[in-house]
């Protein structure tokens, strides 16, 4: 049994994604985060960093990981799928998940901060970010148009990016003119694990209470 600490953020539904299409057991431990229940001693035990998402794997030890790219890394080589097993293959996969964890992830976070929760508007930071999330996508449009998947065969990196690439709107991050992504976009929502993964955990407050949540976790 995997316990499976999370919150409805597209960091939380990428390891919802993979646990359900992995098919692997697990049970949801939500946590309130604008209560700070990340920030508490006994989740800071298991994810130093104070943060969802983080799993404690039940059958191996209670072993705890925490960032969501490595606990997707684990879930895969646990379960023996959604990484390819050809080096080359497998290496292309981690190489568009760092992407993700290091690009698509903290720019288009950043994005929603300047953009939408940060009590002062700076149009330079805003520009910035969007600016370079559009860049990223154009990246990830020009990989696509030649690849079905971002390592050929639908994988943990797929699973890292989706659920970033859908909020695009919110961050204010256009994907016109981008019909490889797109289409992409549209193979990804027809996935059962996808729908599925994002009502992971259930969402109980207004889209206000979140943009609220939101903007005291910055400004704190
Ligand atoms: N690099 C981390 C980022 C995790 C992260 O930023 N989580 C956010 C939600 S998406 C969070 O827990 N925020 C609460 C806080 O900052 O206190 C990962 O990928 O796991």
């Amino acid at each position: 049994m995997i316990d499976f600490y999370t919150a409805a953020t597209p960091n939380g539904f990428k390891v919802a994604i993979a646990l359900e299409e992995l098919g692997l057991p697990y049970r949801v431990i939500p946590l309130d985060l604008s209560a700070l229940d990340q920030k508490k001693p006994e989740f800071l035990a298991i994810n130093p960093n104070g943060r969802i998402p983080a799993i404690v794997d039940r059958d191996n030890g209670d072993f705890a990981v925490f960032e969501s790219g490595a606990i997707l890394l684990y879930l895969a080589e646990k379960a023996g799928k959604l990484l390819p097993q050809d080096p080359k293959r497998r290496s292309q996969a981690i190489q568009w998940l760092m992407f993700q964890m290091g690009g698509v992830g903290p720019m288009m976070g950043q994005a929603n901060v300047f953009y939408r929760y940060f009590p002062e508007k700076i149009p330079a930071a805003i520009e910035r970010y969007q600016k370079e999330g559009r860049r990223l996508f154009e990246v990830l449009d020009s990989h696509l148009a030649q690849h079905e998947y971002l390592a050929d065969e639908y994988s943990i990196a797929d699973i890292a990016t989706w659920p970033w690439v859908r909020i695009h709107d919110w961050s204010g991050i256009s994907i016109e003119g981008l019909p490889h992504l797109q289409a992409w976009m549209a193979r990804m929502v027809e996935k059962p694990a996808c729908q599925k993964g994002i009502t992971i955990p259930p969402r109980n407050e207004t889209p206000e209470d979140l943009v609220k949540q939101a903007q005291q976790m910055v400004t704190r």
